[in-house]
């Protein structure tokens, strides 16, 4: 039962820089003055606590930053794009939609994600008068703004979970408390996600979660053990099923309700201290009904309150539901997370040494260069532009890939592939040679 929607986020391109010079009287030609293009918008996701579902994001999905404006001559800045904001609900969690890798858990408001980073302005011609060349026809583009899809989960917090051996009635309790309908069966293992519940109880209302079964080993990872304990976590308090009647394998309840209580220890986030309600089920059954001066005493006497129920039948019911409201009256309401320390923001697109590059022969006369910071650069070439692609070659030599191609054993005439470009490798020729074979750069697709 949880609240999904996927998105589609785009941030915006940079600004292409300008390539213009000053126009003074007298000055036959004046220097430089392209300005530098403005950045591209972020896309950022923001918890607003206004927000209770996904709703809306099933019809609307595409959030794309608008592109920054391009530099303009006498030096002038373009425009830096606004950046756009997805408004979403406390408990969000977003991952990648493809590799469902979790980018964040947004709870308390004003959590953000920077999900995509807008795009880099290109610097003007301004940068690039050097001593001998002060009249440079060369610019960057603008950096382009990358877009990634993401599916967003609400989580609704449950107050109160149901825990307990497979087949105990977690499941049937849910049905007979609320208005859930979570399937029902006689094996275990019926309930593979949990199911949320609203109970009612005079004038109060709660959420209850059924927890699918925990075995032994569940806090190690058995049966997806990690993954339930997981919502547990999150609960108030806990109602613990015990089938009274031992079911078909003749379970001893006790046995199990112990062996529960070692794995909540064991995942060791403090669940064995959360309060517990113990449910002794199926006293529609005589084996049970049997037991249950037993088993009571037992418990009782480690401290427990127990609630006698047939949850099939609907005995005891309503008596577990006020016991439930009772016992969460009196615990602490639990503070939004993080609520003193502010709002948390995260940003995906971390620097992670983007200077790092990669070579890869990929056939005898085919190269590839993975880079972060190199792809970019050549994003933001003009290949078209002869100066500009001198530029890119003298950064190929200053940075060493030039050498580790040459290493690698680089011909000319083979073809480096760089993010979406391919480069026909070449001797240091000049870009008059470049411009008779017709341009050496040409950009892919
Ligand atoms: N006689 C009797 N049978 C019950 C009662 N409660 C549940 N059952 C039966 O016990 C079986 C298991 O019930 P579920 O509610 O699916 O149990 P569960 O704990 O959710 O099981 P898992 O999801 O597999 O962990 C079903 O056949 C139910 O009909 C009860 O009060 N009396
Ligand atoms: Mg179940």
């Amino acid at each position: 039962m949880y609240d999904r929607a996927k998105l589609y986020l785009k941030a915006g391109d940079g600004g292409n820089g300008a390539i213009t010079f000053r126009r003074e009287k007298y000055v036959p030609r004046g220097g430089p003055n392209g300005g530098d293009g403005g950045k591209g918008g972020d896309v950022i996701l923001r918890v607003d606590p206004r927000e209770n579902t996904l709703l809306r994001y099933q019809s609307y999905y595409r959030y794309v930053a608008g592109n920054g404006g391009n530099g303009q001559k006498s030096n002038k800045h373009g425009a830096n794009a606004q950046d756009v904001i997805v408004p979403v609900p406390p408990g969000t969690v977003v991952r990648d939609a493809e590799t469902e890798e979790i980018l964040a858990d947004l709870t308390a408001p004003g959590d953000e994600l920077v999900v995509l980073r807008g795009g880099r302005g290109g610097l003007g011609n301004q940068h690039f008068a050097t001593s001998v060349k002060q009249a440079p026809r060369v610019a960057e583009k603008g950096e382009p703004g990358k877009e990634r899809w993401v599916t967003l989960e609400l989580k609704l917090i449950a107050d109160v979970g149901l825990v307990g051996h497979p087949n105990v009635g977690k499941s049937t309790l849910l049905a007979a408390m609320s208005a859930a309908r979570p399937k029902i069966a006689d094996y275990p293992f019926t309930t593979l996600e949990p199911n949320l519940g609203v109970v009612a109880v005079d004038d109060t209302t709660f959420v209850m979660a059924d927890i699918p079964g925990l075995i032994e080993g569940a806090a190690a990872g058995v049966g997806l053990g990690h993954e339930f304990l997981r919502h547990v976590e999150r609960t108030r308090l806990l109602i613990h099923v015990l089938d009274g009647s031992g079911g078909l394998e003749g379970r001893d309840p006790l046995a199990d309700f112990d062996q529960i209580n070692r794995e909540l220890a064991a995942y060791g986030a403090g669940l064995e201290e959360k309060p517990q309600i113990v449910a002794v089920n199926k006293l529609d059954l005589p084996e049970a009904q049997e037991r249950l001066p037993a088993l009571r005493a037992a418990l009782e006497g480690r401290g427990h309150a127990v609630v006698p129920i047939a949850a099939a039948t609907g005995e005891g019911v309503r008596e577990l539901g006020r016991e439930v409201a009772r016992r969460l009256a009196a615990l602490p309401v639990p503070e939004p997370a993080a609520a003193e320390s502010g709002p948390r923001r995260y940003t995906l697109d971390s620097t992670t040494d983007e200077r790092r590059y990669e070579i890869e022969r990929l056939s005898p006369h085919h190269f590839a260069v993975h880079g972060t910071k190199i792809e970019r650069l050549a994003a933001m070439t003009d290949f078209n532009n002869d100066e500009a692609a001198d530029r890119f070659q003298r950064v190929l030599d200053a940075s060493g890939i030039a050498a580790r191609l040459a290493e690698a054993g680089i011909q000319e005439g083979d073809v480096v592939h760089l993010g979406d470009y391919e480069l026909l490798w070449g001797e240091q020729e000049d870009a008059a040679d470049r411009r008779r074979e017709g341009g050496r750069h040409r950009r892919r697709g």
